[in-house]
């Protein structure tokens, strides 16, 4: 149930009962998510006052050690998290392994895993380009009460209870779902709270944005390089606009709002694709889903795909359903 402008704490009490596995165990996590994205908020905003706060590396007025901010983010997700004694296990794009949480209490009941990207597109913040955080969550499928596994992080996306993103851009959103569609909660930082802004969210089955690398073009499978083309050349006025911020959460927020792609195929720098599987393919393909859109390498649907590694890549090819399916023709057409 939505109603627009609630917060995001009314949204989650209302809306708890139609999750299946209502414990309010997911919905304090969704809340930790909510806390530690306005802490890492207030900081990502404040990098614009380097020569305030202090570059990377150098110590600020208080003598604070200036962190690079993916280091911070990642820090507030895991603290906030751990601190909030929900999850079993924190999987990290900063983390080479999974981090097991060990709750104090050894009769712990705690069954969620979470897996995230803290700071996507951190490049971006020293040219003041929106960045963002992306999570996924899912139920451990070893015995509750013992030490997480690998194999709990290790689950194909179809098996996900929640997915979001957290975009940092002219104003802070919270975009998440638990599998009853996807909803965006825009920030009001005078007051520290999300409001519905954005209810049931939804591609546009066809869209008229294309989002790639095209630097990479003489790398691309030629499926992808005659699709780009088809959006160049197609007859009549033209009706494609290439639109690439650099910043996944902020190309794929875009095209959810005005409908289009997202493309991060394979090439010779990458050749399994750059983007992770595990914690931003996965989420955004479960939102994207949940948003009447569609998500694959092209040939296979991203939530079906059998995860082999934490930190395992694949190509990416996400949005508007019609525009996805024409892609997927160009690569069974075509191919590599
Ligand atoms: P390239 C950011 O590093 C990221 O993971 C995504 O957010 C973004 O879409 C992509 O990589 C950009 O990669 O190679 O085009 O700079």
């Amino acid at each position: 149930m939505t109603r627009k402008n609630q917060t995001l704490g009314e949204f989650i009490i209302e809306n708890q009962a139609s999750f299946k596995y209502s414990s309010g165990e997911l919905s304090r996590l969704i809340n930790s998510i909510r806390l530690a994205a306005k802490v890492v908020n207030h900081e990502v905003n404040k990098a614009g006052l380097v020569d305030i706060i202090g570059a990377v590396g150098e110590t600020n007025i208080q003598g604070e050690n200036q962190q690079k901010l993916d280091v911070y983010a990642n820090e507030k997700f895991i603290q906030t998290l751990t601190k909030r004694n929900i999850v079993c296990g924190i999987a990290s794009e900063e983390e080479d392994d999974f981090i097991a949480i060990n709750s104090q209490d050894e009769n712990h009941q705690n069954k969620y895993v979470v897996l995230i990207d803290p700071l996507d597109g951190s490049s971006n913040i020293d040219v003041n380009v929106s960045v963002g955080t992306i999570f996924s969550v899912y139920r451990r499928v070893t015995p509750v009460g013992t030490p997480v596994q690998l194999k709990d992080f290790l689950q194909k996306g179809s098996e996900q209870v929640a997915a979001g993103y957290v975009v940092y851009g002219t104003s802070t959103m919270l975009v998440y779902t638990t599998g009853a569609g996807v909803n965006g909660f825009t920030l009001n930082p005078a007051i520290g709270s999300f409001y519905l802004s954005h209810p049931n969210m939804s591609f546009s089955e066809e869209g008229s944005i294309y989002s790639v690398n095209e630097g990479n073009y003489q790398d691309f499978p030629l499926g992808i390089k005659k699709y780009i083309k088809y959006c160049q050349e197609e007859e009549g006025d033209r009706p494609y606009t290439s639109r690439y911020i650099g910043s996944l959460v902020s190309d794929f927020h875009r095209n959810m709002i005005k409908g289009g792609i997202y493309m991060y195929p394979k090439g010779s720098r990458n050749p399994n694709g750059k983007l992770r599987l595990l914690y931003e393919c996965n989420p955004m393909a479960f939102l994207a889903e949940q948003a009447n859109g569609k998500a694959s390498d092209g040939y296979t649907r991203t939530l079906d795909v059998i995860p082999t590694a934490l930190h395992q890549r694949v190509p990416f090819i996400c949005g508007s359903k019609k525009m996805v399916e024409k892609v997927e023709e160009f690569m069974q057409e075509f191919g590599e």
